[in-house]
């Protein structure tokens, strides 16, 4: 059996959230077109007859300013190295800019395997896949670079085959069955951000928090009852997340309900959503404002 670490890397927005999800057969990572989705180090874990590659999905890698790029890149360095593999994701809608290139730096230099994957290929011309080739050719001399589409699930095979190929011989970390390690509370909390992400615009996103404040499961009875709050920074913010008549925040509860209920199959679910304002809630993301612009190019 192969077992190996795998780190997922990329630009924000490329796409590394929904092909963690495509490899996992599951919802195991949110996704938006926001970028900065992901907040969190995420697991997903892909097992099959050839053994099990442990995916870890980061947060977009993001440089902004000069000051920061050093010691991002000595960070990034030292974790991407205890890692058995790294799957570097490109997103060819977007030239390669200053990013890329820090990217493509900072892995050029590191000794574990890269693969590289130009992704969303079902939308690319064939000029963008040739010049994303080009460029990955030359700023990555000797890395394997394929095409596909996360979204689409086209190519994601060959991505495993490549991973598998250069995991080491071990034992199964996870049990077969385990598609990731969250707790039931980080993943309800995830699935109403995100549908709360997704129903709201502009630099709404970045200000949203969700804590689930009670989760009580009742197995033998079948019944399963969370309460959880939506956080905002101000009421302004409040006022678009409840929207006209509540009509938004209801829309984020039946599509929240629809995917916790996948969690707990055959169960009764109540779920109590509420949102509130906490000034003292300051989204660390908020900086992401300024990224956000940035990444729009
Ligand atoms: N057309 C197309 N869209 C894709 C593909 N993969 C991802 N997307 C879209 O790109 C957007 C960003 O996807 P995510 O998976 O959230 O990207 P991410 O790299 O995890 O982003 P961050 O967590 O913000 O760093 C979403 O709207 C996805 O639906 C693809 O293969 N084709
Ligand atoms: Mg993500």
């Amino acid at each position: 059996m192969k077992c190996a670490s795998v780190a997922i890397i990329g630009r924000p927005s490329s796409g590394k959230s929904t092909l963690l999800n495509t490899i996992c057969e599951s919802k195991v990572s949110i996704t938006s077109p926001t970028p900065h989705t992901t907040r969190n180090a995420i697991r997903g874990i892909y097992t099959d007859s050839r053994g099990q590659l442990i995916f870890t999905d980061t947060p977009g890698f993001h440089i902004s300013e000069k000051k920061f790029q050093k010691r991002m890149q000595d960070i990034a360095t030292s974790s991407l190295e205890e890692t058995d593999a790294v799957l570097y994701l490109l997103d060819a809608t977007r030239k390669p800019g200053s990013e890329e290139d820090a990217i493509t730096y900072m892995l050029s230099g590191l000794s574990v395997p890269v693969v590289c994957c130009i992704n969303k290929k079902d939308i690319l011309s064939d000029s963008q896949i040739q010049d994303a080739e080009q460029y990955l050719k030359k700023s990555m001399p000797g890395r394997v670079i394929l095409v596909a589409s996360a979204k689409a699930d086209d190519g994601v095979d060959e991505i495993l085959i490549e991973l598998f190929k250069h995991a080491p011989e071990g034992e199964l970390l996870y049990d077969q069955d385990t598609w990731t390690d969250q707790n039931l509370e980080f993943r309800i909390s995830e699935i109403i951000r995100e549908k709360a992400m997704n129903s709201v615009t502009e630099e709404i996103p970045y200000a949203i928090m969700v804590e689930v404040a009670d989760l009580e499961y009742n197995a033998e009875e079948g019944k399963v009852w969370v309460r959880a709050f939506i956080t905002v920074e101000r009421e302004s913010q409040k006022g678009i997340m409840v929207g006209k008549g509540g009509e938004n925040i209801k829309k984020i509860r039946i599509a929240s309900f629809k995917d916790i209920k996948k969690i707990f199959p055959g169960s009764k679910l109540e779920l109590d959503l509420r949102v509130r304002v906490n000034p003292k809630w300051k989204s660390n993301d908020m900086i992401l404002s300024k990224v956000f612009k940035d990444t729009q190019n």
